[in-house]
């Protein structure tokens, strides 16, 4: 197993136990078919490569409840050894850490790997993350 892998892999524990612990919230669907929509800028009902990256920056800024364009361990609800991974020898989460990470990549969600993400596997992407 590469280093890489593994720091991913433990991101994605890291994020499973802390979803585990937030309540089930029933207006999640309406909340991710609005989220759905921000990113797919042009309508066409699938997120192209760039459109989610441009969507990453925008998770990014509203993580980022301070707006001092770090994320802080309380911005983000992660396991302390996951946001270490990710936050890396300064302790916050700048943007490029952020995009950069395997959190949310694109070819993670794009399931079918037509290099186009629709609803269905975003939200199926989400569901795996929410319990
Ligand atoms: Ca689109
Ligand atoms: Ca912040
Ligand atoms: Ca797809």
């Amino acid at each position: 197993m590469t280093c890489a892998r593994k720091a991913a892999l433990l991101l994605s524990v890291g994020i499973g136990l802390a979803a585990a612990g937030a309540p089930a919230l029933t207006n999640d669907d309406v909340r991710l078919r609005r989220f759905f929509s921000v990113i797919d800028l042009d309508g066409s009902q699938e997120i192209s490569r760039s459109e989610f990256r441009s969507g990453k920056s925008v998770v990014f800024l509203n993580l980022d409840l301070n707006g001092n364009m770090t994320l802080e361990p309380d911005e983000m609800r992660m396991s302390p050894d996951g946001f270490k991974l990710l936050a890396g020898e300064d302790g916050v989460v700048d943007g490029e850490e952020f995009i950069g990470s395997e959190i949310g990549s694109f070819d993670a969600v794009d399931r079918n790997k037509d290099d186009q993400i629709d609803y269905s596997e975003l939200s199926e992407y989400i569901a795996k993350y929410s319990g």
